[in-house]
């Protein structure tokens, strides 16, 4: 993960957008090909807005391309904005994404709905900022739950409280801390301006901003880009019908690197990994002492996690967050196994069909 100060080592104009001297080299071959690195800032339906070098070579430009030579049957894996992309500028009608680099990180979500897919909200990111409003009382769970999700990712979480200048002085960054085995705390206010130094001074080269709703992400977007690149207080988007349309994310350059604004989410379901016991290390170590290795932490004897209870070292409710995130994980495990095993037999029809072509007639 590069800081600041390894990017401006770089000649290159995309190195601003987090480009590095080894992804330049994995490149290469692709360069050969006549094919161009591009950072995709956006995603809309078929389309992308990714970010290449421009003609002069020294500044940068967006190009609208065709998204269709990359979309894969697994919806995490379609291009997402923060994707390096292999760009053909010479393709037939429109500029299109010829390939993806493979990803660093990813923030991915279990999309909202009956199904198992998951939704990739941001990738190759090196930090994921939690955003959570002083304004309302503090939802911990809520908290817990972004946590696992970012730590799944790869990246670096940062809780952000936000909105500091409403909090009247009384925050309790020790109890949100306690929520935050790993991850640092910052407070900061975007409309007076406490805190911003500090969080400036933590950000790496690609960061991704998450939280609910009206918790403050746009409002800090534009105090980092300096500019009103996002609109404040607008939820959900619209079109002219007024339709909830795609939402969207956006790269946004900051000064030092990109930050991604994603739209409030209305949940934000866990994707399986190992995010919940990295969330909740506290516990996972605790565990390392019961009595039994299974222990379930429910009534048996010599259980290191209820006595860590009972002494009052960590409370009751995170014990109750921490197995209802692990059963939610295993739940969409189970059901992405599902899915698995599907498409491995859809696979199998169609090899299948293939050597029938072959040889006129199917293997036994
Ligand atoms: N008092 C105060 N209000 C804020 C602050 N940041 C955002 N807001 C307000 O909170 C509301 C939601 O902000 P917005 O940035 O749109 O939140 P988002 O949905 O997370 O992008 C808007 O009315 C903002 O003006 C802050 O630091 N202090
Ligand atoms: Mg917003
Ligand atoms: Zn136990």
């Amino acid at each position: 993960m590069s800081s600041h100060e390894d990017l401006q080592g770089i000649d290159h104009p995309l190195a601003a957008y987090g480009w590095t001297p080894e992804l330049e080299a994995d490149f290469a071959p692709l360069a050969e090909a006549g094919l161009v690195p591009g950072r995709v800032a956006r995603v809309d339906l078929g389309r992308c807005d990714v970010v290449i070098a421009d003609a002069s070579g020294a500044g940068v430009r967006t190009v609208r391309a065709d998204t269709a030579p990359v979309l894969d049957p697994d919806p995490v894996n379609c291009p997402c904005t923060g994707d390096w992309a292999a760009v053909d500028l010479g393709a037939p009608g429109m500029a299109a994404l010829a390939g993806l680099l493979p990803r660093t990180t990813a923030v991915v979500r279990n999309s909202a709905g009956a199904g198992s897919d998951g939704q990739a909200l941001a990738v190759n990111v090196d930090a994921v900022l939690i955003a959570s409003p002083l304004a309302a009382k503090l939802d911990l769970g809520r908290i817990e739950r972004y946590l696992a999700l970012a730590w799944e990712s790869g990246a670096q979480p940062i809780v952000v409280l936000t909105k500091a200048d409403v909090a009247g002085g009384e925050v309790d960054v020790d109890e949100v801390e306690a929520v935050a085995p790993g991850a640092t705390v910052l407070v900061v206010s975007a409309v007076s301006g406490e805190g911003m130094d500090v969080l400036r001074a933590c950000l790496p080269a690609t960061t991704a901003l998450i939280g609910p709703s009206g918790a403050g992400k746009s409002t800090l977007t534009n105090a980092l880009a300096g500019a009103e690149v996002m609109a404040v207080g607008e939820t959900r988007q619209r079109d002219e019908k007024g339709r909830h349309t795609t939402t969207t994310r956006e790269l946004i350059p900051i000064p030092g690197g990109v930050l991604i604004d994603t739209p409030g989410l209305r949940g934000v379901g866990l994707y399986g990994g190992d995010g919940v016991e990295r969330a909740f290390s506290d516990i996972e170590e605790l565990a390392a002492d019961c009595r039994f290795h299974d222990c379930a932490h429910d009534a048996e004897p010599g259980c290191a996690v209820k006595d860590a209870i009972e002494e009052g070292r960590i409370p009751a409710r995170r014990l109750v967050s921490y197995q209802k995130l692990l059963r939610e994980n295993e739940r969409i495990a189970a059901r992405s196994d599902a899915r698995l095993a599907a498409e491995r037999a859809r696979q199998g029809k169609h090899q299948w069909k293939l050597m029938m072509a072959e040889s006129g007639k199917p293997r036994p």
